[in-house]
């Protein structure tokens, strides 16, 4: 191993396949927490030591320790689980967790607040409902996502098909999960490329994402992610082929320039029968050529910014032993989620669920936990967590829809009239999120609150326009991609994007730095009378504000943070 590797490098290669001394740790009833290189490690089985952020300042003054407790992230590849599978995530999530359930926006459960004296209990119950966390988080493959698109069913299971094939051929093969949390037997080690034949001992340099989409929807924002597949679908609704395309992410940092968010690009056309080995190319292509020195320079988009989509693209092919075809064309229209029924054919219909920004709880007037646990066990069908966090209760027969539509209205899950809330997505932040610089989950609905009163009075209400916000620059929420972005600065303050396209093809720009409430508000307030008075036929917001000048249009990767501020008076 080099000398000037990452530290995370040398804990990864130092674990013993991610063992580390994680079973130890669990057993030390001293403390909360767990050892600092096993906090690295338990990210690989899908958990992250969090404290709770909101109990600092009182536990500092009084000299205790944090208040720690782990959030577990579920591997749902796809999205899909079954009845059984959602009541046993509800169970675990108020036995073993905060009582709340929030769901991601790459197609996932989080259970927040589990103490480190419960965490084997909860894998056993989610090991039970044949759920499991390994590599929800860590330098892997993390959960393939896949479009939703309740109206194409044919194509969402050969969609669905290539995620959990992909998502099977790239999960790390260590028993260290099954030792460590369900009290396996431990398997003596081997060659590296007997234990974790693609990985090895050091896995991946970053986090790698792969997603599958289905045009004309592209809720999975397949440009946001290191690999995606967009399914090129025939006159008869079947998936020929898949374009795929690589070097997608959001993260940056303030302040530091060379980091950025990028949208991928194509890298080629491919048949359904080399999809999943294209994807084992891409990876180990990642993992031999990315950065293990900087870990801020360790994501694909970087290493197809440095070595060229065209160098990046022969050694995929050689490695696949398949040739890559020119892109075929597609087209997306948007990046949300359609809300309310729609046909899935044999007298059954999907319904489609709004969860502001994917937490379910039970609140007073809108008990929502308990009400999609009612719907859970009347519904013995599935559920489909969306990519922008939300939920679809899928197939349901005649005779059940009333009754379920009903339970969902009392609990406010039918989406609302704002066409701004229907569009809007925010990170966790505080009180969990360690990275958090402001808030996000919890004050979005605040400012989307103020913001539709402005909309309302230039007419806009109903006009479907993208928002998103993340309490810190990594872009969790994807806000690069929105029409309005806004990204926590500092307690209270966040900077102002603008000028996503409506299908999440073209980043946004920097519009206005450091805004509190009242100045976010200002600054959009005009933009909308512009928009109501100046938009073309058809206009999306993103578009109108570079049209009109406002903004300038971002290309990609470096260019992102080229000719940011405002440039036409408001
Ligand atoms: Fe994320 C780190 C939450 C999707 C980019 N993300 C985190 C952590 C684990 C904070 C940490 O490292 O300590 C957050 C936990 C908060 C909490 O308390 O729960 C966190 N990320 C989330 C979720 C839950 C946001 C949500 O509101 O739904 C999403 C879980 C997805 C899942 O189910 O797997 C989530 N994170 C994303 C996305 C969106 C996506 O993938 O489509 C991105 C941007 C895309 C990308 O990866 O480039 C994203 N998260 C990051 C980054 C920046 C990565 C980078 O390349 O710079 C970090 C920080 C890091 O990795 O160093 C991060
Ligand atoms: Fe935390 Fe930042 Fe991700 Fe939000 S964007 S969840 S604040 S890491």
């Amino acid at each position: 191993m080099d000398d000037d590797v990452s530290r995370n490098e040398r804990i990864k290669e130092a674990s013993d396949y991610l063992r580390g001394t994680l079973a130890q740790g669990l057993t030390e009833e001293i403390t909360g927490a767990i050892a600092e290189d096993d906090q690295q490690l338990v990210k690989f089985h899908g958990m992250y030591l969090q404290d709770d952020r909101d109990l600092r300042p009182e536990r500092t003054r009084k000299k205790m320790e944090k208040a720690f407790a782990f959030m577990i992230r579920v591997r749902i590849p796809g999205g899909v689980v079954s009845q059984q599978q959602w009541l046993a995530l509800d169970r675990v999530a108020r036995d073993y967790g905060n009582g709340t359930m929030r769901l991601t926006t790459r197609q996932t459960v989080q259970l927040h607040g589990v103490i480190k004296s419960n965490l084997k209990s909860t894998l056993r119950a989610i090991d039970v409902a044949v759920l499991n966390s390994i590599a929800a988080c860590g330098d892997v493959n993390r959960n393939v996502m896949c479009g939703v698109t309740p109206e194409q069913s044919r194509a969402h299971a050969g969609a669905l098909a290539l995620a959990r094939a992909i998502s099977e051929q790239l999960l790390p093969r260590t028993p260290a999960y099954r030792e460590i949390w369900l009290d396996g037997e431990r398997i003596a080690g081997g060659e590296d490329e007997v234990v974790e034949p693609i990985y090895g001992k050091t896995y991946l340099p970053r986090k790698f994402k792969i997603v599958v989409a289905v045009p004309p929807s592209n809720d999975v924002d397949v440009f946001a992610h290191d690999l995606g597949f967009i399914a090129i679908v025939d006159a008869a609704g079947e998936i020929g082929g898949w374009n795929v395309t690589v070097g997608g992410g959001m993260g940056m940092t303030h302040g530091e320039p060379e980091t950025y968010p990028r949208t991928a690009e194509l890298l080629g056309y491919c048949e359904t029968k080399d999809a999943v080995a294209i994807a084992e190319a891409v990876v180990t292509t990642q993992r031999d050529w990315g950065d293990r020195k900087n870990r801020k320079h360790a994501r694909l988009k970087y290493t197809i910014e440095d070595r060229g989509l065209d160098a990046f693209r022969a050694e995929v092919e050689r490695r696949a032993k398949a040739k890559l075809a020119a892109p075929r064309p597609f087209c997306f229209t948007s990046t949300g989620d359609r809300y309310g029924w729609s046909e899935a054919g044999g007298g059954k219909a999907h319904l489609t669920l709004f969860v502001q920004n994917g937490r379910l709880l039970d609140q007073s007037g809108a008990p929502q936990l308990s009400a999609l646990r009612r719907i859970a066990e009347i519904h013995d069908g599935e559920f489909r967590l969306t990519p922008n966090q939300n939920l679809i209760v899928a197939n349901v027969p005649t005779e059940k829809q009333t009754q379920i539509e009903t339970i969902a209205r009392e609990a406010r899950l039918l989406a609302p009239w704002s066409g701004l809330r229907r569009n809007a997505m925010a990170c966790v932040a505080l009180p969990t999120c360690g990275l958090a610089l402001a808030e996000s989950e919890r004050y979005l609905p605040e400012l989307l609150m103020a913001l539709d009163g402005k909309l309302a009075a230039h007419g806009l209400s109903a006009d479907d326009i993208v928002i998103r916000m993340t309490g810190c620059p990594n872009g969790c929420a994807r806000p690069y991609l929105a029409e309005i972005g806004l990204v926590g600065k500092g307690p209270g303050r966040y900077n102002l994007y603008l000028g996503g396209a409506f299908d999440g093809s073209r980043l946004n720009k920097l519009y206005r730095e450091d805004l509190d409430h009242a100045g976010i508000v200002a600054a959009l307030d005009p933009l909308f009378a512009a928009y109501a008075a100046e938009r073309q036929a058809g206009e999306r917001f993103g578009a109108f504000v570079i049209r009109a000048g406002f903004v300038a249009a971002s290309r990609n990767g470096r260019d992102f943070h080229a000719n940011s501020g405002s440039r036409r008076a408001a």
